[in-house]
């Protein structure tokens, strides 16, 4: 008979192959990637749905950034929400769409040593004209003792504390992202089995990229400098004789993902209207830095780099700016 070549290898086959490099390694972050890869199945199973079933839409109230909540948003948030709360990987969650962190406080769950923030359904705009959108996720050891119930200041840490952070992009195939400092890998859901499999190992952020992805519409309230690092994107490169291309999904995720495997920068930026910009610190902007830069590239708020920002509330904004290690040295020289 012939030999079975078996190249496929599960998201929770590669954490426990991680995993077996580190003797005293306890197992929990590998239970908490598998809790998070379910708990997107199921919102994946969810969003393919939605032009079909009565999902789309406003559900009808406002959430906690003033912003109006659509069912999926909803729909994600109670999933990943519940999937941690009745696991044993993950003694709280900060979410988006909560206003106050929830701290399980259940004798299994006080036993770990990890706290999460996310947000379970970014570029929810999206949603009702059928265009990418993701979750984004963040952990963190908790500094508290293990054996009692999280506290605040196991979410207010600096982004440089992270200890594994990822994305799901929702998209024509659905990719689960994450990075710990060992490196940054993909896996696709193949829908057939139900797994998400390797798909894109140690992935690498070009140093040098020609996308530009910023919402120009608002580039009268961008600063001066801003504005003439935009004028200079706009001149013609010497080698291929065009300025960089524009591309701005309003999915973070999605042009964020694009540009880490094709280089190029994205931006929020601060506007005279929202100095601190739209995007939020902890669950937004410190992940995709951690990935970004374990990929080897750059995110900074223009000034400082956002991985060593203090956070003073969960639910905190800032600018950003991040992706290619060069095209972010190049913006640099025109911010103040
Ligand atoms: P959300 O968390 O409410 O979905 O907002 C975040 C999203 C990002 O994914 C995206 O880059 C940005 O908002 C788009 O905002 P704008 O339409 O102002 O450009
Ligand atoms: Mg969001």
């Amino acid at each position: 008979m012939d030999p079975i070549h078996r190249k496929l290898i599960t998201l929770e086959e590669f954490t426990i192959m991680e995993l077996r490099q580190f003797p005293k390694a306890t197992g929990e972050l590998s239970g908490l990637l598998r809790d998070i890869s379910l708990a997107a199945k199921r919102v994946n199973a969810e969003v393919n749905k939605a032009g079909l079933v009565d999902i789309l839409g406003d559900a009808g109230w406002i959430n906690v950034q003033g912003e109006s909540v659509k069912k999926l948003d909803e729909y994600a948030n109670h999933q990943f929400i519940g999937v941690l709360r009745e696991g044993i990987n993950c003694c709280g969650i900060g979410s988006e769409e909560n206003k106050e962190e929830l701290i399980f406080d259940d004798p299994m769950n006080n036993q770990s040593k990890y706290v999460m923030m996310m947000d379970p359904l970014d570029g929810s705009g999206n949603i009702d004209v059928n265009v990418s959108i993701g979750t984004i996720f963040s952990v963190y050891r908790r500094t508290t003792p293990t054996g009692s119930a999280a506290r605040i200041e196991d979410f207010l840490q600096p982004g440089n504390r992270q200890v594994a952070a990822g994305y799901i992009i929702y998209g024509p195939s659905t990719i689960m992202v994450y990075a710990t400092r060992r490196g940054v890998n993909g896996f696709t859901l193949d829908p057939s089995i139900g797994e998400f499999c390797l798909s894109h190992r140690q992935i690498r952020c070009p140093e040098q990229g020609r996308i530009l992805s910023m919402n120009l519409g608002n580039m009268k309230e961008f600063s001066p400098g801003l504005k003439k690092y935009i004028d200079y994107t706009q001149e013609q490169d010497r080698e291929t004789g065009r300025p960089y291309t524009q591309r701005y999904i309003g999915s973070m995720v999605a042009d964020i993902h694009r540009n880490l495997t094709k280089g190029g920068i994205f931006g929020y930026p601060a506007t005279h209207t929202r100095p601190e910009g739209k995007l939020r610190l902890l669950y937004e902007c410190n992940p995709m830095s951690f990935i970004v830069e374990v990929a080897g590239g750059k995110a900074t708020n223009g000034r400082e780099r956002i991985l060593d920002l203090k956070p003073n509330a969960i639910h905190q904004r800032s600018p950003m700016f991040i992706g290619s290690a060069s095209m972010m040295v190049d913006l640099e020289r025109f911010m103040p």
